[in-house]
């Protein structure tokens, strides 16, 4: 029924390398599925500097952008397309604040607080708007038909 699925939202989210590394990911799913996200599509791959400069375009010009470089092509990243009602909203509320160091304090029980480390390396990425997440749903998987396809089913 269209109007079940139009009350839907989806997110691109993203394990980033050291969440990866850490060997985080299987927990990270359990959070994701058990706070009633369905995960779309995944991906993972190794980005290059064109990649992420692409991916991170509206910090280019900042200070701490080579060092974002740096870090998010140490290693793969596991792309997600995840959906849910507030999906967008939801899982940057689940994910915490950027930094990971103060989301220790502030947000014991999110996820940058279970595996990140510092205000850079922070394990995990949402999208934080609407038009963000077309944009990076599209960089990673094109265009994906609005009926839901679960990633084990392709
Ligand atoms: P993300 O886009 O990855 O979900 O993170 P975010 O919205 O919470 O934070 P954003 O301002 O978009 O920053 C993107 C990523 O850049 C790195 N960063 N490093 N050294 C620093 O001060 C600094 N600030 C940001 C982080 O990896 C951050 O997630
Ligand atoms: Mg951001």
């Amino acid at each position: 029924i269209c109007s079940i699925n139009s009350e839907k939202e989806r997110t691109l989210a993203m394990i980033k390398p050291d969440g990866l590394l850490g060997n985080y990911t299987d927990d990270i799913k359990k959070i994701i599925i058990g706070s009633g996200f369905n995960i779309v599509r995944e991906l993972t791959v190794q980005l290059d500097e064109e990649n992420v400069t692409l991916f991170y375009a509206e910090h280019s010009a900042k200070g701490f952008f080579p060092n974002l470089i740096r870090y998010m092509t140490s290693g793969p990243v596991l792309a997600m397309v995840l959906e849910k009602r507030n999906a967008i909203s939801d899982w940057r509320a689940l994910i915490g604040p950027t930094d990971a160091k103060q989301a220790k304090i502030s947000h014991p029980n999110s996820i940058r607080a279970m595996c990140g480390s510092s205000s850079e390396r922070n394990c995990v990425h949402g999208s934080d708007s609407q038009q963000s997440a077309a944009r990076e749903i599209s960089f990673f998987f094109g265009d994906i038909p609005p009926e839901t396809l679960k990633h084990d089913e392709l």
